[in-house]
């Protein structure tokens, strides 16, 4: 399987709040490392680097005037004398009665994102471009013919909406791939998620749209990250409707669950007969894994593999989320492995 990486992810790296302080974020350019190397050392194939595409192809899943405000945002942010990161510190919750967009930074920033996990430096936005432009690449091998592809995206994607960074996200690669596999003449194509946490972006960018189906198996947004959207009562909209399907699983959940709700996705899969797949592949699922609460282990992630490949449709692997470092590259490849056969 081809690999699409490039090393201008290293430009971003950033902070979060954590129990009170501010200290590295878990989503740091190692993990991006650990994932090449894992690649490398199995022999999967050839590692290539993405072409370049305009911004303009993030527009469609975006709002260009997100995508004008995350190109900008660090120079608007420079220019008041700060040259610490950028972060949001307040958002326009229910009740608040302003839908303008502020004229300042720092409302801004609030205005387009949905939590403070999203940090912005100088070099935020060419990482950003370089993670959409690897999945930009592999949607285009698939069209030429490949069965597979696999995006070694980093920053991750799935929870940047329409209009709204967050959860590590800025541009959401895997709708920003799914879409162009649309413009480019595909009836129907699917997206799985299979992150530990929630597509909320990637739902809300197709929530009323037909052609894209999407399915989240996550943890139970009751009690876990992004807890303001994941439930199963989340089915779509208008034409949409039904082509929603979010399948949310307890705390603790160990293979043999997460297995069944697979199936149950490859099922609904199967009824939309997508001219495509892309799937969001987390390994945040890892029983290791500091910030989540699924038991997946390094074997299961073989299986995963073995299931998706059953399927039977064209796949571009888009990495999302994975935080246990030592472990990532082990877990994530040989979801990768697994499909091969
Ligand atoms: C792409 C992706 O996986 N984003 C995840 C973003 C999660 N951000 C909030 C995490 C808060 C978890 N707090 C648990 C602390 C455990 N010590
Ligand atoms: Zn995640």
């Amino acid at each position: 399987m081809l690999t699409i990486y490039s090393s201008d992810h290293r430009f971003h790296h950033g902070v979060e709040l954590k129990d009170g302080a501010v200290s590295e974020s878990f989503e740091k350019p190692a993990r991006a490392e650990t994932v090449l190397a894992r690649v490398m050392a199995t022999g999967l194939g050839d590692v290539v680097s993405p072409k370049s595409y305009d911004r303009s192809s993030y527009v469609g899943a975006h709002s260009e005037r997100y995508v004008q405000f995350l190109a900008g945002a660090w120079n608007e942010w420079a220019a008041t004398g700060r040259t610490c990161q950028a972060l949001p510190l307040v958002w326009p919750v229910r009740g608040l009665p302003s839908t303008e967009v502020p004229q300042f930074i720092d409302g801004k920033l609030g205005f387009y994102s949905m939590d403070a996990g999203s940090p912005i430096n100088a070099g935020t936005w060419d990482a950003v471009c370089s993670s959409a432009n690897s999945a930009l690449t592999g949607i285009d091998r698939l069209s030429g013919g490949a069965r597979s592809a696999f995006a070694l995206c980093r920053p991750p994607g799935h929870h940047a909406g329409r209009e709204y960074m967050g959860g590590y996200c800025y541009l959401n690669n895997a709708a920003i791939a799914a879409q162009r596999c649309i413009e480019q003449g595909a009836k129907r194509v699917a997206v799985l998620d299979v992150d530990f946490h929630h597509g909320n972006g990637t739902q809300d960018i197709f929530y009323d749209r037909s052609d894209v189906l999407f399915i989240s198996i996550h943890g139970d947004p009751a009690v876990s990250f992004p807890y303001f959207s994941g439930h199963a009562d989340e089915r779509g909209v208008g034409p949409g409707e039904g082509f929603n399907l979010n399948l949310p699983l307890p705390k603790g959940t160990a293979m043999s669950e997460f297995e069944r709700a697979l199936l149950q996705a490859g099922a609904a899969l199967a009824r939309h007969a997508p001219d495509a797949l892309v799937v969001s592949l987390g390994v945040d699922t890892f029983e290791g894994d500091p910030i989540s609460h699924f038991r997946l282990r390094t074997a299961d992630y073989l299986r995963v593999g073995e299931i998706v490949e059953r399927f039977g449709v064209p796949t571009l692997f888009v990495m999302e989320g994975g935080y246990m470092v030592d472990e990532i590259g082990v877990n994530a490849v040989n979801v990768l492995l697994g499909f091969e056969g």
